[in-house]
């Protein structure tokens, strides 16, 4: 007889399984309010649920041995436990998105602080005070779902806005311009930035031949690849970012009057970047840089917020512009339209699931709501289209607006049936319009509304026939350098040096001379200077000139497009970090430490060793090892050492790289005289940014630009 199965230790304690705060989701109702569906596991005395069971309610016994024919025989068909086990594993990937399929997503809310009825009949700015739900998705373009968040790349910034009106999604980008002019080459370009079709490299990178391919053929790109080439596209953090709605919108009103908007959002902690050097060290060093920095922020209450600014202007204005406001590859600049600040977004929850929420989240343009309308942008235009038709391969069903995370939060009803998935029971036999069944007291569902319903804004553009069907582009479109220009004129110095730098970098990974020397004649429209500098980079002849589809016009430069004309010094939501070791004075930390969290920065301890180190007046535990916390994870450094601990520290490579990098990237480092020694092994030069550690309140975590052309080359 075969001997008894030896349980396992956890088969009498299938309690572990379940964890407290443990979520799950149960079908919305017809008003999909998603909170509601938001239940604790083992809420309740008699919950089933607390115990283990499969996904039918059966109660399972022994969640470590499958079900087998004797001792050491073959597992059994009938294994139904096992077989749903693995069934379900087998299908919990979806497929990612095609773009933007790395990213981080927080729930929040959005406040109105400047009613504007005059402008727009959209419920929520209508009134200071109106608060709505939002949940919003940052993501990098390029990179599949589990590549680096430190690329050079484009950020995505997508808003959803749950409104008593429907839900609202703003889905833009960290950049206020795009590539392309229309939808059509839309894949042409992201299959040409994605890893190339034969190799299947590079990940997550611009740098290579196809891209450079492409662009190089598609002047349109210019003033984009200006941004994406700039510190914009290597951001320091989510938390820091400016968002766009890209496209020419439309504001309408309660009486049918219609204005042009453009949507900002613009971070309170102010915009910063990291320098390439930094950006490609941190995707080693902490490959969820960006995710864990969001997460972590919220976790800790230091709660990111955005002012949404709009810029309003009507055709009078639009149609004495030198660019066309429907070409996406074209910004108004602030100083033409100020940025009128009408609301504030506050991120103050991170998600429960990374799954439910932040993968199964949908965005779709298309959801605007009364007060807000598109323009015949025709970039816009396609991705109408676009991101519907994505949700349904992604998410599988059509009937994905029941997820909870993508459900309006206000009533919706109509007479959409069935699908894939169908999670809402409606009542009754009313599944078509118009009926009469209400008069036989039957519920005959709802009906549209002229008055509350959304209706289009009918656009008296004078300038477009719409009996004529044309494949042709708008005449101002085909200016594809003179904003270009004046992106690359309004930087600073140094900002214009990495743009220079950067495209050196991308050039630089191009094998095909061809393609390299036709970007460089693209570039010579923009900026002759510019041009010669990348092709001295390069070490190649300056190519001849591409020739331009039209003229460009100077325009008078925008201060607003830079960052580091418009950095701001606080030091609230940067990261400092101090070194210690054995011996290190204990009071000087913590003084140092009340120092950083005052100014509502936060302090990071890193020592060679993390357990507990004995230091002058107790021990001390570290947040991060030495060798696993290099300097790039950090805003700025400060060190406090003792003479011997500082000796024997020079002769670590970690140590010394921690000071040369920080020293590279133009941090603040703030030492005490035995670090001295440990900086002069570094090559650490005195300057205003390397300082006494008492000198650390003055200075904060600005970076010390000045000090650029002594550690890079910035010709
Ligand atoms: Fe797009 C995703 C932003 C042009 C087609 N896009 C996507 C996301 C963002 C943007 C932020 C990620 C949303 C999320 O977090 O889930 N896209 C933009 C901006 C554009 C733009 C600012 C130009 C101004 N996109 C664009 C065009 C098309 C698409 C022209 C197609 C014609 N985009 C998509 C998509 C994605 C997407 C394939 C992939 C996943 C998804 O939609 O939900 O449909």
């Amino acid at each position: 007889m075969a001997k008894k199965p030896t349980p396992s230790p956890a088969t009498d304690h299938t309690l572990r399984d379940h964890q407290p705060g443990e979520r799950q989701i149960t079908p919305t109702d017809s008003r999909g309010n998603g909170d509601e569906l938001h239940q604790d596991v083992g809420d309740g005395v008699a919950d089933p649920a607390a115990y283990l069971t499969d996904n039918f309610g059966h109660r399972i016994s022994d969640n470590q041995n499958s079900l087998r024919a004797g001792e050491r025989g073959p597992t059994l068909l009938e294994d139904f436990v096992l077989r749903e086990k693995i069934f379900h594993f087998d299908h919990e990937r979806i497929p990612e998105r095609i773009v933007h399929a790395r990213g981080s997503g927080a729930h929040g809310v959005f406040e109105c602080t400047k009613a504007i009825p005059g402008l727009t009949k959209a419920s929520i700015l209508q009134k200071e005070g109106v608060t709505c739900p939002v949940f919003v998705r940052f993501s990098t373009v390029a990179g599949g779902a589990g590549s680096v968040d430190t690329p050079r790349d484009v950020r995505g910034f997508a808003v959803k806005l749950y409104t008593d009106s429907g839900n609202w999604d703003l889905v833009g980008n960290n950049i206020p311009v795009f590539f392309i002019q229309d939808a059509m080459k839309f894949p042409d370009l992201v299959h040409s930035v994605k890893m190339e079709a034969d190799r299947g490299y590079p990940q997550a990178a611009s740098a290579h031949d196809t891209f450079w391919d492409f662009i190089g053929l598609m002047p349109e790109a210019m003033h984009m690849i200006m941004w994406a080439m700039s510190d914009r596209a290597i951001p320091r953090s989510f938390r820091m970012i400016e968002g766009f709605g890209v496209h020419t919108f439309r504001f309408v009103n309660e009486k049918g009057e219609g204005k042009f908007v453009k949507f900002h959002w613009k971070p309170v902690l102010g915009i910063q970047s990291t320098t390439w050097d930094e950006a490609v060290k941190i995707a080693g060093a902490d490959p969820d840089f960006h995710r864990r920095d969001l997460f972590e922020a919220i976790d800790a209450g230091d709660f990111p917020a955005w002012d949404l600014g709009v810029q309003v202007f009507d055709e009078a204005f639009a149609e004495k512009q030198p660019y066309d406001v429907l070409d996406a590859t074209k910004l108004i600049p602030e100083e033409d339209i100020p940025v009128e600040i009408v609301g504030r977004m506050t991120l103050n929850r991170n998600v429960d699931n990374f799954f439910a929420e932040t993968e199964q989240v949908a965005f779709l343009p298309t959801n605007i709501i009364p007060g807000i309308d598109f323009s015949n942008d025709p970039l816009l235009q396609g991705r109408l289209f676009s991101y519907l038709d994505t949700q349904k391969s992604r998410l599988g069903t059509t009937n994905f607006h029941q997820i909870p995370i993508n459900a309006p939060k206000c009533p919706f009803h109509n007479f959409q049936r069935d699908g894939m998935m169908q999670t809402l029971v409606p009542t009754g036999r009313a599944n078509y319009e118009p009926n009469s069944l209400a008069e036989a007291g039957e519920n005959g569902g709802p009906r549209a509304s002229a008055e509350a319903g959304f209706t289009t804004f009918a656009t008296n553009d004078e300038r477009n026939d719409p009996t004529q069907k044309l494949r042709i582009r708008a005449e101002l479109f085909a200016d594809h350098f003179s904003q270009a220009r004046l992106f690359y004129l309004s930087q600073t110095e140094n900002e214009q040096a990495h743009i220079a730098s950067a495209l050196v970098f991308e050039l630089s990974k191009v094998t095909l001379d061809h393609v390299r020397a036709r970007v460089v004649g693209q570039v010579r429209n923009i900026d002759e200077d510019l041009a010669k500098r990348v092709a001295a980079g390069l070490a190649i002849d300056l190519p001849a000139k591409e020739k331009a589809a039209r003229a460009p016009v100077d325009l008078k430069p925008s201060d607003a497009l830079s960052i580091q004309k418009n950095a701001d010094d606080t030091m609230e939501g940067r990261k400092v970090a101090i070194l210690f070791a054995e011996g290190s004075d204990k009071a000087a930390i913590d003084k140092l430490k009340a120092v950083i969290e005052g100014a509502g920065g936060t302090a990071f301890l890193v020592a060679p060793k993390v357990g507990g180190i004995k230091v002058k007046g107790g021990t001390l535990k570290a947040d991060g090892q030495l060798a696993g916390s290099p300097s790039v994870l950090f805003d700025a450094v400060a060190s406090i050492l003792t003479d011997e601990q500082a000796k024997a520290l020079s002769e670590q490579g970690a140590a010394v790289q921690w000071f040369m990098d920080a020293f590279g990237h133009c941090k603040t480092i703030a030492h005490d005289d035995a670090t001295q020694q440990l900086l002069d092994k570094a090559g650490v030069e005195k300057d205003g940014g390397v300082i006494a550690i008492d000198k650390f309140a003055d200075v904060g975590t600005r970076r010390h630009w000045a000090r650029e052309p002594k550690v890079r080359d910035l010709a």
